[in-house]
């Protein structure tokens, strides 16, 4: 059975389930990307960031060559780095990803966040304070250089992560050709997002959650800091189902209305974890989740809270 897709404003059909591959390591990813391609999963989705897209690339095109899926039935997401805001690095830092993927096109290219950083050879440069250090770039010319990435067919679709309300209300003034079709987020039961998603929904904006499982695995994870997949209340939702918290998740997400991208390199759970079309969850169970929220962010990125367009 195909994987359901959300209509972009491009007119494209983008699965709601992809995998994501933040912190999946370069040794282990080819073999993750194999799998969920195997298990029926066709939206994967990359950043040139997690110095990973070369490892990534390798299972994509072995997965085309033996004719497991065709280019044209897969769904690719990258993402412009924060250190390639300038207008005339835009371009160069596609065309990267491009390369390191072995693709001719993305089907989406996401500006990861609204915050530029200083360029050079680091992608977190900081200064003595452990600070962020910005870049003099603002992200509507940012977004002027990504209209060109369609223009260029080096991109299908564009998009944004990590922008707020306000920040996307600036790119819909300024846009003149393609409009945002994507908002990529944080978004689980800890942080549900409903005022920015009801506002991404009504100006025809699609929502991608991120970290829907809560991220156990993000690197300044510390003892004491909530854990979703072990909610007690969610377990026992999940029990009534006879299926996992994280299939919980993934689940609460889609019939909501959202994409979803869980991250795993495991095989198990990365077949568990696309389990998810076979059950529904009540409306008085999404009522119940919905009610689990309490503004916890895995990603504030603390280091970047001085930058003028930190958006939380
Ligand atoms: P996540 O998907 O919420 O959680 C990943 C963690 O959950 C890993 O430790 C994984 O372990 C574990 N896991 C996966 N399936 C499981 C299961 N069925 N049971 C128990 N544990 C399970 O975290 P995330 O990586 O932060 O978010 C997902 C993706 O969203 C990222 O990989 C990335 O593609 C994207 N993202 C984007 C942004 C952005 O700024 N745009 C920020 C954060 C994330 P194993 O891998 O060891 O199996
Ligand atoms: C990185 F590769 C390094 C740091 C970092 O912090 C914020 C969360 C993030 C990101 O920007 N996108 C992710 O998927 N994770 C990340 C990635």
């Amino acid at each position: 059975m195909p994987v359901p897709t959300l209509v972009l404003n491009t007119g494209a059909h983008m699965p709601v389930l992809g995998l994501g591959t933040w912190k999946s390591e370069p040794g282990k990813v080819t073999q993750a990307v194999k799998e969920a391609i195997d298990a029926g999963y066709r939206h994967i989705d990359c950043a040139f960031v997690y110095e990973n897209e070369k490892e990534v690339g390798d299972a994509i095109q072995a997965k085309i060559m033996d004719k497991t899926v065709k280019r044209e039935d897969l769904f690719i997401v990258s993402k412009l780095w924060c250190t390639f805001h300038a207008k005339d690095m835009v371009k160069d830092a596609c065309s990267q990803t491009l390369r390191d993927l072995k693709l001719d096109y993305v089907d989406l290219y996401l500006i990861h966040w609204p915050m530029g950083f200083k360029s050079g050879t680091v992608n977190l440069p900081l200064d003595e304070n452990k600070m962020v250090i910005p870049s003099d770039t603002s992200f509507v010319d940012t977004w002027e250089a990504m209209e060109e990435l369609v223009d260029l067919k080096m991109a299908k679709a564009i998009g944004l992560s990590n922008f707020n309300r306000e920040q996307i209300e600036r790119i819909l003034k300024v846009t003149l050709k393609h409009k945002p079709a994507v908002n990529q987020i944080e978004c689980h039961p800890y942080l549900t997002q409903e005022d920015l998603v009801s506002y991404c929904i009504s100006k025809n904006i699609v929502v991608t959650a991120y970290s829907p499982l809560g991220s156990p695995d993000r690197p300044w994870a510390k003892p004491g800091e909530p854990n979703l997949l072990e909610d007690p209340k969610l377990q026992e939702i999940a029990q009534r189902h006879r299926k996992s918290s994280a299939q919980v998740l993934i689940r609460f997400q889609i019939q909501r209305g959202l994409i979803v991208i869980p991250k795993s390199v495991t095989p198990d759970r990365i077949k568990e974890n696309f389990q998810v079309f076979d059950f529904q969850l009540s409306d008085e169970e999404m009522n119940t989740i919905f009610s689990f929220n309490r503004n916890w962010r895995c990603c504030a990125v603390p280091w970047c809270v001085k930058h003028k367009d930190y958006p939380f």
